[in-house]
């Protein structure tokens, strides 16, 4: 029992405390025990009039405090305990058993929907909406060996077909107040539209990464990813057996070539193995990284082969991994490459010795290869974004720059070289999409996509190419009518085309979908059609190097004609690459089986038994495909990567709307206007 005397308060002049009697004896006194509901209320009652006013303030203030409490702590404590479900949920699931490789979860994955592929789907002056931002992880940088299975989102097309958050009346309602100007189809936001963007970057930016903010379910991997996986494995043994830590692969005399003497197949393996989820032989090749990549080495580099290879692949594996080993590699490299660009028109040397700093063009000529000086842009620029330091960004902005006030274009299409000394196109009158100016094109497009589709110059550069491609170099062969790109030389037409056009398709089909005109994607369509018949009407299944098509019918005769001195496959990427951006915007399930043939055919003419891939001499002979004996590093980098991508119905895995591909393959992220 308390004493009424030990608690109560002997009325203080100043009563600014609150005393709580809890006697029962002094309730009961007044007028012994009544528990009534009456009683007790009056009692209550007169005991709170009888505190002072301060004290009943007091009270009620200390009331309302612990409801808010009350309400804070019960919507805090919410996320962990629910993160802490998943959580656990996340370490009880075991991984399929697949040996010596971890795959991902088996989870339901819901059937790739087919994307409209009518008029709608690509309107004409309306562009996409823009992307939500790439996820900034801003944690430590050092290695997270997070499998990517556990970092990809259940979402499949059909989720992506449905707008993102912002409400769609809202977002249509910007659209029709800003996309007002257009350039041929193309869509210009009038903010945008005068000001070149700054190239002024103030602080290094962070990674992006494939892990997204929210806790992401993982993706099942499909039989045909799986027979990737397999094939990647069997060319990795190849290079880790006899060539681990050089350039190429020799896979029939188990040796290797060098080129660079820097790893390449290596570097230009690290991203695809993270997407592969490959972690064991990432890791292995990581550790060759740290310990071995040395690029204080007095040999001379071409620079643009080294930009995409190795700057991209590093570049893109900071990416995906946030491991800061891979930035510190790229900024060594790029400061590297940067004597490149001392010359009088500061159009840059093709070569670079990268140990002495010193640079110089080809020892037969001054000039340069327009593709090789237009297609260095995306990850000199990404490394001036994660440096902070813009030299990089503007060596290679003056050249764009300088290339686009250029005369010697035809209607966009621009030769194959350019002089160092005087800034001017050389070897007038010849324009091809194939090599030495294949991927400027590509570069126009990527680069308005990379910085955020403000580089006006940039967007009418390519819309302008695409216009002169298909009054110049379009024709339809006989007798299946398709559609091809073929070369100009001086006025005259040439049905030659070059395997390597066949990236076009898919840098259309990239335009289209983010809102150039619908016809870009027509010409995707149809020009991918050709690019899988110059495998299909191939005796092995694998096109040529190069095809001649037929412009008129003659009996017995196909499409596509072959010359002898074109009739090698390097086990090259563009039309993978291509089938790859088919499937992601229209999921026509007809690219990811053109994809599947090829992938078989690689797999019948050029695999070698004791590991590794070969290009090969002769795709018309399949019972003697001869094989030359050789590996390039963009098999491993590009070719298996975009089949890999190709099979996956999953829009996140590289989702297009955040990354964009170099033209090694390696992802980029896109970035996010301030
Ligand atoms: C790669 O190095 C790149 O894709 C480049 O753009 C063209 N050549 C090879 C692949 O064919």
């Amino acid at each position: 029992m308390y004493s009424a005397a030990a608690a109560a308060v002997a009325s203080p002049p100043r009563r600014d405390f609150i005393s709580v009697t809890l006697s029962p004896e002094e309730a009961v006194g007044a007028g012994g025990y009544n528990n009534s509901k009456a009683w007790r209320r009056r009692s209550c009652w007169r005991k709170w009039k009888q505190l002072s006013r301060l004290q009943r303030s007091v009270i009620l203030f200390l009331f309302a405090f612990l409801a808010v409490c009350g309400v804070i702590s019960y919507t805090s404590m919410g996320e962990p305990w629910k993160s802490l479900t998943n959580k656990s949920l996340d370490d009880q699931r075991t991984e399929p058993e697949i040996p010596g490789l971890k795959l991902a979860n088996p989870a339901v994955l819901p059937a790739p929907q087919k994307a409209d592929a009518n008029l709608g789907d690509y309107p004409e002056l309306s562009p996409q909406k823009p992307p939500k931002p790439p996820h900034v992880r801003r944690g430590p940088s050092n290695l997270q060996i997070k499998p990517p299975w556990r970092d990809v989102r259940l979402k499949t097309r059909h989720d992506a077909s449905k707008p993102a958050e912002e409400p769609v009346q809202a977002d249509k309602e910007e659209k029709t107040e800003k996309s007002v100007i257009s350039w041929r189809g193309a869509v210009i936001e009038p903010d945008q539209s005068t000001e070149p963007p700054s190239i002024k970057i103030k602080e290094p930016e962070k990674p992006s990464s494939v892990e997204a903010e929210d806790q992401k379910e993982p993706v099942p991997i499909n039989e045909r990813q799986m027979a990737v996986i397999e094939a990647f494995r069997h060319a990795w043994k190849g290079y880790k057996d006899f060539a681990w830590g050089h350039d190429e692969l020799k896979p029939l005399s188990k040796s290797y070539s060098e080129w660079f003497g820097l790893g390449l197949t290596l570097i230009d393996a690290l991203d695809t193995m993270w997407i592969l989820g490959l972690k064991e032989e990432f890791e292995e090749a990581r550790k060759w990284v740290a310990n071995d990549l040395v690029f204080d080495k007095n040999v001379d580099v071409n620079l643009f082969e080294s930009t995409i290879r190795i700057l991209g692949g590093l570049l893109s594996t900071y990416h995906l991994t946030g491991d800061s080993l891979f930035l510190e590699k790229a900024k060594d490299i790029g400061n590297r490459l940067m004597p490149a660009f001392k010359t009088p028109s500061k159009i840059p040397y093709s070569d670079v010795n990268i140990g002495r700093g010193t640079a110089h063009p080809p020892r037969w000529t001054s000039d340069s290869t327009v593709a090789e000086v237009t297609s260095i842009q995306l990850e000199f620029r990404e490394l001036s974004r994660l440096t902070g330091d813009e030299k990089f960004q503007k060596a290679v902005d003056e050249v764009m720059k300088h290339v686009h006030t250029l005369s010697g274009k035809n209607d966009g299409l621009v030769p194959m070289f350019i002089n160092t000394n005087s800034g001017q196109f050389t070897h007038l009158g010849v324009y091809t999409l194939g090599a030495r100016a294949d991927s400027y094109y590509e570069y126009l497009l990527k680069q308005w996509i990379q910085g955020g589709k403000k580089e006006n110059e940039l967007l009418e550069d390519y819309m302008r190419a695409i216009e002169g491609v298909k009054k110049h170099l379009l024709q339809r062969s006989e007798p299946k009518k398709l559609t091809f790109v073929g070369e100009l030389a001086h006025g005259h037409f040439s049905a030659k085309m070059d395997h390597l056009v066949c990236f076009l398709p898919g840098t259309l089909a990239l335009g289209a979908h983010n809102g150039l005109t619908a016809d870009h994607m027509k010409l995707a369509e149809a020009l991918i059609e050709t690019c899988y018949q110059m495998y299909a009407q191939v005796e092995t299944g694998l096109s040529p190097e190069i095809v001649h098509f037929n412009l008129h019918a003659q009996k017995g005769h196909k499409d596509v004609e072959i010359k002898p001195a074109d009739r090698h496959n390097l086990l090259r990427p563009e039309t993978v690459e291509s089938l790859f951006y088919m499937y992601r915007f229209t999921g026509d399930k007809k690219y990811q089986d053109w994809g599947w043939e090829i992938l078989q055919n690689f797999n019948k003419y050029t695999r070698v038994p004791t590991g590794g891939y070969t290009s090969i001499n002769n795709v018309q002979n399949p019972s003697n495909p001869e094989p030359r004996d050789k590996m390039e590093s963009f098999f491993l980098g590009e070719t298996l990567k975009y089949m890999f991508l190709l099979f996956s119905d999953d829009i996140d895995l590289i989702n297009l709307d955040k990354y964009v591909f170099n033209t090694e393959a390696h992802p980029l992220p896109i970035w996010v206007s301030a």
